[in-house]
């Protein structure tokens, strides 16, 4: 079975982080493999702490899983430190890992910075480098690439802007463009637009299902865009099967 492994941060409702990419990997077929590199207190209304994992601690736990197994795909998610960037970027070169998806998770669903200052700069800098697949959604592109994004031509800028940071491909999730809801991909080549009616409500964790679902395909072989459309399809599915366990926001129902 191939093997994927999220470096990400925990969320304890299991709708985003760490625990939503091994419900996502399980959906997919792959063996998930996983370590939290940031714990949060949060619930479905708040995310009220954040607890990044020193980084001798996530070097340890990444050096003992890949001392033994090498996963056919990884996903990041939410890293949060610029210590924790230069972890993962050594890990990648050191393992000579592939197949790498990079969300570069920036806000919370309920508007907690998830990211300390000067963080986004490293990861462009030193991680988009080595993607096969950068995620941001659509706020995470305007900050990254400082395009403010309104119209179709501003998304292409964005993208074209995002590509020159290094990475194989990029995908911008959750546009607003002529009242659908698309995600664009752009592998320098060609622009290809999937595009979902817009499902009312608030939902949790669409970046990190997106994401590793990503992965799960390219480890099992898939083009970055043959992955990202399934990634396009299984998201939309599950939100419309989105569950509400809290009084918060919605999780993902797969
Ligand atoms: O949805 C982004 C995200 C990713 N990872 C963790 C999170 C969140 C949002 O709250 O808590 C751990």
């Amino acid at each position: 079975m191939p093997t994927v492994l999220s470096i990400a941060g925990s969320d304890p409702t299991g709708g985003a982080g760490l625990q939503a990419d091994l419900k996502v990997f399980r959906a997919m077929d792959v063996l998930g493999l996983s370590i939290p590199a940031v714990l949060t207190a949060q619930n479905t209304r708040e995310v009220r702490e954040v607890y990044p994992v020193y980084s001798e601690c996530l070097r340890q736990q990444i050096e003992c899983l890949l001392d033994d197994i090498t996963p056919d795909a990884m996903k990041t998610g939410m890293l949060y430190s610029k210590s924790t960037v230069d972890v993962v970027v050594d890990t990648v070169c050191e393992y000579g890992l592939s197949n790498l998806v990079i969300d570069p998770v920036s806000v919370s669903t309920s508007g907690t910075s998830l990211v300390e200052d000067g963080m986004l700069d490293k990861l462009k800098q030193d991680l988009f480098p080595h993607a096969t697949v950068i995620t941001p959604n659509i706020y995470e592109a305007s900050l990254l690439s400082s395009v403010m994004i309104e119209t179709p031509a501003d998304m292409q800028e964005a993208l074209k802007a995002l590509m020159d940071m290094g990475p194989r491909s990029v995908v911008i999730t959750g546009g607003h463009l002529e009242g659908l809801i698309s995600d664009i991909f752009y592998d320098g080549q060609e622009f290809q637009r999937f595009s979902a009616e817009k499902v009312a409500g608030s939902f949790h964790g669409t970046g990190c299902a997106f994401s590793a679902t990503v992965a799960a395909h390219l480890a099992k072989g898939s083009s970055p865009l043959e992955a990202v459309a399934s990634a396009h399809q299984f998201v939309h599915e599950a939100i419309s099967r989105a569950e509400r366990p809290g009084s918060g926001m919605q999780i993902l129902g797969f």
